[in-house]
């Protein structure tokens, strides 16, 4: 008897300390990869909603997680049981729209910060010979969910895919899904509390319901041997299979055909090479971004996916895409739509409007900022020719000493790198943004780095670091960070003419650097509100900005090792550290074109100047 009673207590404080949300994530798998290559019921639309400010749903009246962790998951609306007592009601409650985030939804939820119960109920025959995940695209920041009551699940971080099995609890016909969603800042979190962007809540990328075989391709590499230009290399991993199982991955296009085995983890190896001495693969490049099609087939199911293959590396402070040097004349992004209400990005029309301008400003680069942008981005911008630089949201004051806020960035550096592995275009991973220097820092950031190569050795690490004046006048400027001796680049922010004197000063400053390694000035730039106009010394106006770039741009083409540029930013948005009425209005002013797509002058300037990078 007692050790069943301490069985019972186990559980229960197990159940407790999970509700108490002292893990990071519980209950998911391994991420599948390539989504939309899969079998998919798409759960997007109109959720039911209940804003819950101090998470009744979830705590007691003591604050204690409520041991059953039932609350709202079990959904006992009043209306069904009406003996007892229940004091919410997705049914009579609000709808919030499923991606979306729920600050531009809602006027009264413009600023809230804090958990939302959404309900989703869908309909589904599953099949005894299937298997079921349930993929969400990005919940911002921690989302906890249950199916069916039945089962709960963790995932922390608010811009990076997850997944969880939902094969034994699927009923047939209705089921119903319910996530709480929690995006208040924490200070140990990843992003910390303090940003220079809107802290959107809410399912803010698409949901499926994926169905597969009982075995199945989970995740693949397909990429370019290096040092050739015919040979394909990459390994599968399956899920659920048994040694020996064997799939094959075929290039109809190019004529390549590999079998893989795997081994008894569902992993196995290949490299095949095409058949012609003269024959080889049509490189992706910004001016040919060619894709192949490429299918991914065991005996019970087919994936198939679009490939590109490339080369990318440095030589000393020089870049080379497939061995011909490049210049990346680049900008940064937020994952924020072109146009009203300026929520979150994550359409791919979205993607289209964003990256068309991009183009138009003659770019074959992109920084997506602060952290992992939807998939849609990445995968819209190797289809138009666009090279990506891809960042976790290490930003500015990061607690660098606590290991829960290292295996938080780690997770999420992992997730975004699972999921665009095989994206010719991603070439480089960014660990981090403008954090200060120092040991704790370093260590915490070369763990990162490492994590990155280790994981990735084809493609070049980095993070956006700070300038540093090195004479009393402030006039010689380098980067003297430790962490640019881990990182592959030397990339680093600077405003000079903005928050670093006027825009004059940018032609008496000059540049040298210790280290021999690509420079990348990851940052740059200054606001202006888009039909403002006046003297060019008037800060906000267009023509200050306009005058702001025309001299940075002086100033950067005599930057020695200079190999790309990604001013600060492509359009404005919104941030609540930017309160100047009449000018900002919540909006970081900083893009060269507004949150309407109107054009500002210092937009013409910058394509006017990568033009001659052509
Ligand atoms: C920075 C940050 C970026 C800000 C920008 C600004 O250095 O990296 O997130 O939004 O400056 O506008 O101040």
């Amino acid at each position: 008897m007692k050790r069943i009673l301490a069985t019972i207590c186990l559980l229960a404080s197990a159940l407790i300390a999970d509700a108490a949300g002292e893990k990071l994530n519980y209950g998911l798998t391994p991420q599948i990869m390539n989504i939309q290559g899969r079998q998919l019921t798409c759960l997007d639309g109109d959720w039911k909603a209940i804003v819950d400010q101090f998470e009744n749903g979830y705590y007691d009246y003591r604050l204690a997680p409520m041991a059953d962790n039932r609350a709202f998951f079990a959904d006992n609306s009043y209306w069904r049981n009406p003996k007892r007592l229940v004091e919410y009601d997705f049914d009579t409650d609000m709808s919030l729209r499923v991606p979306g985030d729920w600050n531009t939804q809602m006027e009264k939820l413009y600023y809230y910060e804090g958990t939302i119960w959404y309900r989703q109920k869908f309909n589904v025959e599953p099949k005894p010979d299937k298997r079921y995940f349930l993929y969400f695209g990005a919940v911002n920041y921690e989302a906890i969910i249950s199916v069916n009551a039945e089962q709960s699940v963790k995932h922390t971080g608010g811009y990076t895919p997850f997944n969880f099995e939902v094969t034994d609890i699927l009923r047939q016909g209705e089921n119903t899904v319910v996530v709480k969603v929690d995006n208040k800042r924490k200070p140990e979190g990843v992003p910390t509390v303090n940003s220079d962007w809107w802290n959107y809540g809410g399912i803010t990328r698409n949901v499926y319901l994926v169905e597969t075989p009982k075995a199945f391709v989970r995740d693949y590499s397909v990429q370019l041997k290096k040092g050739t230009d015919n040979t394909v290399e990459g390994w599968v991993r399956m899920d659920g299979a048994t040694a020996g199982q064997t799939v094959t991955v075929s290039i109809p296009e190019a004529k390549l055909s590999a079998q893989v085995t795997v081994d008894a983890q569902g992993y196995g190896s290949f490299e095949v090479a095409m058949k012609g001495k003269k024959e080889h693969l049509r490189l992706w490049c910004p001016e040919d971004p060619k894709l192949y099609d490429v299918e991914i087939s065991t005996a019970s199911e087919t994936v198939r996916d679009r490939i590109g293959f490339r080369t990318i590396e440095a030589r000393g402070n020089e870049l080379y895409l497939n061995g011909k040097k490049i210049f990346l004349s680049g900008i940064c992004m937020h994952e924020e739509e072109p146009y009203a209400p300026s929520g979150r990005a994550w359409s791919e029309d979205h993607a289209r409007t964003l990256l068309g301008w991009a183009k138009e400003l003659n770019c074959n680069f992109v920084r997506l900022a602060h952290y992992p942008h939807n998939e849609n981005m990445v995968r819209v911008a190797e289809e138009m020719g666009i090279m990506v630089w891809d960042e976790i949201p290490v930003y500015w004051t990061i607690h660098w000493t606590d290991p829960d806020t290292y295996a938080n960035a780690e997770n999420q550096l992992v997730d975004m790198i699972t999921r665009d592995h095989n994206r010719a275009n991603v070439i480089i991973w960014s660990v981090s943004n403008e954090t200060p220097r120092g040991d704790e820092r370093l260590a915490f950031l070369t763990r990162l780095i490492d994590k990155a190569h280790e994981m990735d050795p084809t493609r070049l690490v980095s993070s956006a670091m700070e300038k540093e004046y090195v004479d009393a006048q402030g006039t010689h400027a380098t980067c003297v960070d430790d962490l640019a001796k881990v990182a592959d680049l030397m990339s680093f922010n600077q405003y000079i003419g903005w928050y670093d004197g006027n825009k004059e000063k940018a032609d008496k400053v000059y540049w040298t650097f210790d280290i021999n390694k690509p420079v990348i000035i990851s940052e740059w730039g200054g606001g202006a509100k888009f039909g403002y106009h006046g003297e060019s010394d008037i800060r906000f106006t267009e023509e200050y900005q306009a005058e702001l770039y025309e001299a940075n741009v002086r100033m950067l083409d005599k930057m020695p090792g200079l190999a790309g540029s990604t001013p600060w930013i492509i359009k404005d948005f919104r941030s609540p550290r930017r309160q100047l009425k009449g000018i900002q209005d919540d909006f970081n002013r900083k893009g060269v074109i507004s949150e309407k797509g109107e054009k500002k002058q210092a937009f013409y300037i910058l394509r006017d100047w990568y033009a001659t990078k052509k």
